[in-house]
């Protein structure tokens, strides 16, 4: 009963808490002991929490996490003056910024961009932690490391953002602040010194990407649970146990749209799609300001963006 919990699912049957396997390597000396049970969780997953591996880098990555967001918030209650009502009240508003461009690549003083560098180095550690803590449970699991590489493409548009193109430019200053608005002013900003970003044919890649990822999981979620009075849900197991909830979900599609995807390639689409959202975005950006500093005047060489008359 328990594998049948899902958002929206009204039953919620309770057992003795699941622990998991173990293995020849002892995977269960680095997870928490125990296990409880959340109705609210129920609703939208699986109702028991826990146990919870952390191991070397779970640790690792959550303290330096915790690093990263304690400098950050100490200097938004800094900006606050140490007021806990402008704290609350201007906290989309607060940023800690960069260093200035008169900085370069060096070290800055801490109040102007010092502490913006440190901060960094912890975000970096703790993301890099988090997606090797990814890879190693996956491989402790006979995984594949599907879900890994996937966030790598993630953490490739965050590298570019942060640490690639700020180093080929020559300056900390290209980077994003850690503001709630501020990183959208930044983005703003963004665009408009290189020539508006529209024009920028990897941006226009992972808008289709974010778009076509939207429209699949729609698609893709909607025709599961179409068929979930068939066992539709048991999805995996259909790909090779083929019944009618698969054989009409492949059916439905060919018949309104004269192709199906297979039910082990729909999921090969879903994930060429996130991944290549974030992929050529890093592209895009990785080659603002590098390769080309105007996408307008570069689409107007390219023959697609009119010519100024
Ligand atoms: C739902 C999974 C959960 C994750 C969440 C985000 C933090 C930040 C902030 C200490 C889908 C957790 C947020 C830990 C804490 C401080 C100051 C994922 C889900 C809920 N952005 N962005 C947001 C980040 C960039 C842009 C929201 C991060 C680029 C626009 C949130 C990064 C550009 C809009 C956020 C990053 C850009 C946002 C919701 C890193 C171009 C919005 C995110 C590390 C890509 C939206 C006020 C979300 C918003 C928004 C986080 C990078 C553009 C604060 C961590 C520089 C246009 N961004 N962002 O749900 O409401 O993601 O902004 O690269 O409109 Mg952003
Ligand atoms: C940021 C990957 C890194 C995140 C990681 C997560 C933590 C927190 C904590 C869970 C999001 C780390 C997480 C640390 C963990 C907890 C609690 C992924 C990230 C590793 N744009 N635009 C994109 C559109 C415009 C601009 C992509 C649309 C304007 C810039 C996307 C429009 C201007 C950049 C996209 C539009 C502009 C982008 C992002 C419409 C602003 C980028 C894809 C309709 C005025 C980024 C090539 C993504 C990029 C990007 C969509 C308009 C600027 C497809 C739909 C013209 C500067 N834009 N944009 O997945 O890659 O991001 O560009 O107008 O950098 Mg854009």
């Amino acid at each position: 009963m328990a594998e049948y919990q899902n958002i929206f699912t009204q039953v919620q049957v309770v057992g003795p808490p699941e622990m998991g396997m173990d293995n020849e390597n002892n995977i269960a000396r680095e997870r928490t002991k125990k296990a409880g049970f959340s109705q609210l969780a129920g609703l939208f997953g699986n109702a028991q929490l826990g146990p919870i591996h952390l191991g070397t880098f779970g640790v690792v990555s959550l303290a330096t996490g915790f690093a990263w967001f304690f400098i950050v918030g100490m200097s938004y209650w800094a900006q606050a003056g140490y007021s806990p009502g402008v704290f609350a009240r201007d906290l989309f508003y607060f940023s800690l910024e960069p260093p200035g461009p008169e900085y370069g690549l060096g070290f800055a003083p801490l109040n102007e961009g010092g502490w913006w560098l440190i901060a960094s180095f912890f975000l970096l550690v703790s993301v890099i932690s988090w997606w090797i803590r990814t890879y190693l449970r996956a491989e402790e699991l006979g995984m594949g490391k599907h879900v890994a590489w996937a966030f790598a493409s993630a953490i490739w548009l965050f590298l570019v953002l942060g640490l690639i193109r700020p180093v080929l430019m020559g300056s900390w200053s290209e980077a994003v602040p850690y503001g709630i608005f501020s990183h959208l002013d930044w983005t703003n900003l963004f665009s408009i010194r290189h020539g508006n970003l529209f024009y920028n044919p990897f941006h226009a890649l992972s808008i289709v990407f974010l778009y076509g990822s939207a429209l699949l999981f729609a698609m893709h979620g909607a025709t599961i649970l179409a068929v979930s009075r068939f066992g539709g849900e048991r999805e995996i197991e259909q790909i090779v146990d083929r019944g009618t909830a698969s054989e009409r979900a492949a059916l439905f599609w060919r018949w309104t749209m004269g192709f199906n995807a297979t039910m082990e390639g729909i999921h090969r689409w879903a994930w060429w799609f996130a991944v290549l959202t974030t992929l050529t975005g890093g592209i895009g950006i990785l080659l603002s300001g590098t390769v080309v500093d105007n996408w307008y005047v570069w689409a107007q060489d390219h023959g697609f963006a009119p010519l100024d008359r």
